[in-house]
């Protein structure tokens, strides 16, 4: 959907791994590519101004977490304020009403017909006891009736309309009447659209606002429409002052960027997307997935989310130091993967040590680290400090202490000291691997010990 924006952040932000903090230097290039990403997306450039702006305030004002890249930490401040950006929360729509009337307005084309059925599908979905009844108030097309009418008929939901009229206010009107006499809770009208907006077209509208004094006036919004559809919604907005709006057609436009604008523009939330022609196809409009996609970088940003949480800066910088010393000891070794296992993943975290990231991929069985956990923790305090030597009869007790065979301790300390020479060969690997373009300089598993 938005995928030449999210390859240009993907590129941008492998420039600045390796980088120890964000400064205004380094991130000038970054904030400038995110700036043209947007643009290129088709992002109104008003809304990419400000957005970099945020960004960048954000970028420099923050303190620099050790335990993630810097680049990382740009992806973050980025991430948020794209949520930001398309309204932090997820809407909802207000059911108030008795019945809740619902009106969809937009230009012609721009899915309002299939997004009425798919709404109305989501309601019955959502809230089975509420009954909605669609209306149809586009009398402009002839076969506009009859194409809401089959939609409807797939997800057994009633429409009203009025044979042969040719006034939607009219339709409007009855409709009203109806569902109030027959108890349905929400009432969701169909209108005209236009290839522009016309003049005739918004008396119209407003005409059929009046009478039913809607709750929610979605706009809606086809992707596919750059920044016309930025255009179109402050002058609906204006005259209709709508409540929201739906982005539709997003399965299908590379240039996603005008929708996202919407709110920014309107300031008014973004409440569902159409993401394909099927009746299904609909769903809340959620701005931490959305900035999720259009970043294609989730997991990163659950695992820069995840570390804020649940490491201990002080402690996983120490622990830095150690393992590029390769000072540590058994007993950091257990709290590495105490810290592992906090965050989940051990993959995590090896993403997370800036100059790790290369590793990832690299496939580690969890279910060993609990056993040498178990290991770990059968040691006596001079053993997991390596001041004592770890004869046969010390391996057996920490193998019966641990419910593991001897040999899985052999395979543990064998694999520990291994782990040791590694680190103290980090600094000439991380050289060996920026030259190879991050390919681990052996191929296999990690020297864990296993
Ligand atoms: N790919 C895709 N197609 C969609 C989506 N929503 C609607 N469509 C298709 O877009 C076309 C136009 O949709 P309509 O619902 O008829 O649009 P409209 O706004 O009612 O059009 P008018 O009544 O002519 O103003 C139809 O072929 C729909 O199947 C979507 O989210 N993704
Ligand atoms: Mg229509």
């Amino acid at each position: 959907m938005f995928g030449a924006l999210t390859e240009k952040f993907q590129e941008m932000f492998s420039s600045l791994t390796g980088k120890k903090s964000l400064t205004e230097d380094n991130i000038a290039d970054a904030v400038r590519q995110v700036r043209l990403a947007l643009l290129d997306a088709d992002v109104n450039y008003a809304v990419a101004s400000n957005f970099v702006k945020r960004v960048k305030e954000k970028a420099l004002g923050a303190s620099v977490l050790k335990s993630v890249a810097p680049g990382q930490q740009f992806i973050h401040v980025v991430h948020e304020e794209l949520v930001a950006l398309m309204g932090s929360q997820e809407a909802v729509l207000e059911l108030k009403g008795s019945p809740t009337v619902i009106l969809l307005c937009g230009l012609q084309g721009s899915g309002k017909t299939t997004q009425c059925a798919k709404l109305a599908s989501h309601l019955k979905k959502k809230y089975s006891q509420q009954r909605t009844l669609l209306v149809a108030c586009d009398l402009q097309r002839p076969a506009a009736v009859d194409q809401l009418k089959k939609l409807a008929s797939q997800i057994e939901v009633p429409v009203f309309s009025i044979e042969g009229e040719k006034n939607p206010v009219r339709v409007a009107k009855e409709a009203l009447n109806k569902a109030k006499n027959e108890g349905f809770d929400v009432l969701l009208v169909d209108t005209a659209g236009r290839l522009h907006i016309d003049e005739q077209l918004m008396q119209e509208l407003e005409q059929v606002k009046q009478v039913l004094n809607p709750h929610e006036i979605l706009f809606v919004a086809s992707a596919a429409t750059g920044q016309d559809a930025v255009k179109t919604a402050v002058e609906f907005d204006a005259r209709m002052n709508i409540t929201g709006s739906i982005l539709t057609m997003l399965d299908g436009s590379a240039r996603a960027g005008a929708a996202i604008s919407i709110r920014e523009v309107t300031n008014k939330p973004l409440k569902f997307e159409g993401i394909g022609e099927k009746i299904d196809d609909l769903q809340p409009f959620n701005p931490h997935s959305m900035a999720d996609r259009i970043l294609g970088m989730g997991d990163v940003i659950n695992l820069v989310r995840k570390a804020q949480e649940t490491f201990d800066q002080k402690e996983s910088e120490d622990l830095e130091k150690k393992i590029l010393k390769a000072a540590f000891t058994y007993e950091d070794y257990l709290k590495q993967m105490s810290m592992v296992k906090k965050m989940g993943s051990l993959k995590g975290l090896l993403k997370m040590i800036p100059g790790m990231s290369a590793l990832e991929g690299m496939d580690i069985d969890e279910k060993e680290f609990s056993r040498m956990e178990a290991m770990i923790s059968s040691m006596t305090s001079d053993e997991r400090k390596e001041k004592v030597e770890l004869i046969p009869s010390r391996r057996r007790r920490i193998a019966d202490g641990s419910g593991v065979k001897i040999d899985d301790v052999n395979r543990m300390v064998k694999g520990f000291k291994r782990l040791k020479q590694f680190c103290k060969e980090m600094p000439q690997l991380k050289q060996q691997l920026s030259k190879k373009g991050g390919k681990l300089p052996f191929p296999g598993k990690m020297p864990w010990g296993f």
